[in-house]
């Protein structure tokens, strides 16, 4: 039974232990049974007798520009700098979407937005949540014995609905189920699981509890309780989303800029600062090597802010779009002597594959049925998985009538609304998307046409448009759609 999970090299590690009783022989073995990717190392063994921690940190509508290590010159973000330089840092990694919702739809679920369940923040009739037969994250990690929290916006299930996390895997959360709620960062009430909790100091027009702040005091909370046993806590911040509101623009209080430029990198600067903290609360209970962190952000830059911090970095575009400024965000992992630190990895992987990659790193099982992602465990530490490079990433987009984009290799490809043309780029020379040379690569546009055959499901709840007819006229059998 033990043979049938691990690697047999690790198996034997364990066996060869000369101080291994029968007994201790088992928890090992459990343990590596649910520890694959761990084995892939050479210091395995040692590891491997604890699963180690997940701590996912994902920011709200930040962008590819705004943090230093991804090249930001004005905005201070000295810990997720330090995370980096301890870590690897991903340049082409990408969202599950071009906004809130559907990006964790996909984060949660290993499947992209032609098959996840949200697919866009409301849809025909409304906001969607989760069913009850889909599987998460959280559930696939908690089947495999981890503590499973999460604190923030979670956005896939309102009140009374199947969506709601202690449905979806989540042990213990606190934030908001709401993503409108969410843009209120002094709320008069939040969720702690299923009952409200009512935040006094927010009541009438007081300003007294900012919830970022509260998320943080919550992920401390559950650290600390939890640091004796493997825990995944997932920690989708709203910082920086809209409103701009913040208590203190510190350190920008006196800069020349106009005051949303200011409440902007105030807020990205207090995530970092918060960032450090936890970081500090691992080290000093010594779990900090056993801990896995991620940081990314849940989709482009709501606002470029060009000429002052031009969150989207060098991409086209921003949230809503497409283009790489609306998908491509900062990915930093680290996990000390594991993930190569203060490396760059130019892989291309997305949402999608978060699932696979945790249930492979923690050793649970995923869902039975076919993912959309893959797990990236080998790239994280340090293997080439030249397989990513031959497969198609896929997103779609309801807002604006329906866009479809795909990345396949050096290709970017997008159909900016049904029935037009593909729109091609080559991301290796032209970085920017602004070179249209899908008249060039007739190949290459036939093959990603067949791929897009069979790249999705259709969606009740979201119907695709009929293409519009030249001069944005709907089609008379497009308009009997739309009821
Ligand atoms: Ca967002």
């Amino acid at each position: 039974m033990v043979v049938t999970f691990g690697p047999v090299a690790l198996v034997a590690e364990i066996v060869m232990a000369p101080s291994c009783t029968r007994r201790c022989f088992l928890a090992a073995a459990t343990s590596a049974a649910a520890g694959l990717a761990l084995s892939r190392l050479p210091n395995a063994s040692a590891a491997a007798a604890r699963k180690p921690n997940i701590l996912y940190i994902m920011a709200d509508d930040l962008g590819y520009g705004d943090l230093g290590s991804y090249g930001q010159k004005v905005i201070q973000t000295p810990n997720l700098d330090k995370l980096a330089s301890q870590g690897t840092r991903f340049t082409q990694c990408y969202t599950g979407s071009t906004v809130c919702a559907p990006s964790r739809s996909v984060l949660m679920t290993g499947l992209h937005t032609g098959h996840t369940t949200v697919r866009g923040n409301a849809g025909k009739g409304g906001r969607v949540p989760l069913r009850a037969e889909d599987v998460t994250v959280g559930e696939v990690l908690k089947a495999a014995g981890y503590a499973t929290g999460m604190t923030g916006k979670w956005g896939l299930g309102e009140p009374d609905t199947v969506g709601l996390p202690n449905r979806q895997g989540f042990d213990d959360w606190f934030g908001y189920l709401n993503q409108k709620h969410a843009h209120d960062y002094y709320p008069e009430y939040l969720w702690h699981n299923e009952q409200k909790v009512v935040l006094k100091g927010n009541a009438g027009s007081k300003r007294q509890e900012y919830s970022h702040d509260l998320f943080t005091d919550f992920a401390e909370k559950f650290i600390r309780r939890h640091a004796d046993r493997p825990f995944f806590l997932y920690l989708p911040y709203t910082i920086p989303h809209a409103k701009y509101e913040i208590p203190d623009t510190a350190p920008y209080t006196n800069k020349p800029w106009k005051a949303n430029e200011k409440v902007h990198a105030a807020m990205v600067t207090r995530m970092d600062r918060d960032i450090g903290r936890l970081m500090g609360v691992l080290e000093e209970l010594k779990i900090a090597d056993n801990t896995i962190v991620f940081f990314c952000s849940d989709n482009g830059a709501a606002e470029r802010w060009e000429g002052r911090f031009d969150s989207s970095g060098p991409l086209r575009g921003r949230k809503r779009d497409l283009y790489e400024g609306g998908i491509r965000t900062p990915m930093i992992v680290r996990w000390p002597g594991r993930v190569k630190a203060g490396a760059t990895s130019p892989a291309a992987w997305y949402f999608a594959d978060v699932l696979p990659t945790l249930a492979e790193l923690t050793g649970a099982t995923p869902p039975a049925g076919k993912l959309d992602g893959v797990s990236v465990a080998p790239t994280l530490l340090g293997k080439d998985q030249p397989e990513l490079n031959e497969r198609f990433l896929y997103w779609e987009f309801f807002e604006r009538g329906f866009q479809q984009a795909v990345r396949w290799g050096k290709w970017k490809a997008i159909r900016p609304q049904p029935g037009r043309p593909l729109e091609l780029y080559d991301l290796d020379a032209d970085l920017g998307e602004k070179h249209n040379v899908a008249a060039d690569n007739p190949a290459v546009i036939e093959k990603i046409e067949t791929y897009l055959k069979t790249a999705r499901t259709e969606s009740e709840r979201w119907p695709v448009p009929a293409p519009k007819a030249e001069g944005g006229k709907q089609p008379k059998k497009a308009k009997t759609n739309k009821k």
